[in-house]
């Protein structure tokens, strides 16, 4: 069986999934490319191939509980699975607590903390017979923090957070130890424009005037960083934001 680890990424067909598969195939890594659209993945597994690196698109859905354990039992081959990332997720609206709709909740609970625990209870297994296994959370400073009109999807990443805190005091003791990386403000191409249902005016505005939002690769950068730690070394929980913003609320916007 071949020794070259294995990490899987959820959400690689676009954004910080994408940029983070790009930076863990460089590290080292045969990637596992998860994502909805198959299309995107398997370009993005030709690319990294291409490049000399193992790549392995799959698609998946990670709110598919069976899909999911289908992935699982998939990985069997490339022996244990080191690495999970879990950053599939996002956002849907801006609508105040008082008129938001519930679908809309329900959409963000079911991929930001159901998909976090579906895949990382089917892969748990498989991480820990590794015996060097780590567990990534892709949250967001809206796991720390509220703002108004943010309630469904800080609500959802508040337990995607929780999940974080309490599997690492759940697995303190057994070789997997869980990263959370909170990013704040990351210009990517969809996580707004998803945001606002595909208004392109809306999405750009939420970035109007910041001379430089975090990219991808930033904060792909930041988890490869985290993750190539020795092994003994848990980095809990890392908050990166881009210079300009100091907090959910204080951003700083040239004119
Ligand atoms: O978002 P985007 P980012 N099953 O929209 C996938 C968090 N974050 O890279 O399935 C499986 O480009 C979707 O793929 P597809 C954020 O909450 C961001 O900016 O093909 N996959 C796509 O690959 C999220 O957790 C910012 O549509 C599903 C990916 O998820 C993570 O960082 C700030 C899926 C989303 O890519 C990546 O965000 C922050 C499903 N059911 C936290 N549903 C930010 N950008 O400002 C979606 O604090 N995906």
């Amino acid at each position: 069986m071949s020794t070259v680890p294995t990490a899987v990424i959820t959400g690689a067909s676009s954004g910080i999934g994408a940029a983070t598969a790009r930076r863990l195939a460089a590290a080292g890594y045969r990637v596992v490319l998860t994502a909805r659209r198959k299309d995107r993945i398997e370009a993005l597994a030709a690319e990294l191939t291409e490049a000399g690196h193992e790549a392995v698109p799959y698609a998946l859905d990670v709110t598919d509980r069976a899909a999911v354990e289908a992935l699982a039992a998939s990985l069997d081959r490339y022996g244990p699975v080191r690495v999970l990332v879990n950053n599939a997720g996002g956002a849907l609206g801006t609508e105040p607590v008082a008129s938001a709709d519930p679908a809309d909740w329900r959409s963000m609970y079911e991929v930001n903390v159901l998909g976090v625990l579906h895949i990382t209870q089917a892969l748990l297994p498989a991480l820990t017979a590794s015996g060097d296994g780590t567990v990534v959370v892709l949250s967001s400073t809206a796991g720390l923090a509220t703002y108004e009109g943010g309630g469904g999807y800080v609500a959802a990443k508040h337990g995607a957070h929780v999940i974080a805190e309490t599997l690492r005091l759940e697995l303190c003791g057994q070789p997997v130890r869980v990263i959370e990386i909170a990013p704040g403000m990351v210009k990517t191409e969809e996580f707004a424009l998803t945001r606002y249902r595909g208004d392109q005016d809306k999405a750009a505005a939420v970035y109007a005037g910041v001379a430089e939002p975090l990219t991808a690769d930033d904060v792909a950068d930041t988890v490869t960083w985290a993750v190539t730690r020795p092994p003994h070394v848990n980095i809990d929980l890392l908050v990166v934001r881009p210079r300009a913003q100091a907090s959910n609320y204080k951003v700083h916007r040239e004119s």
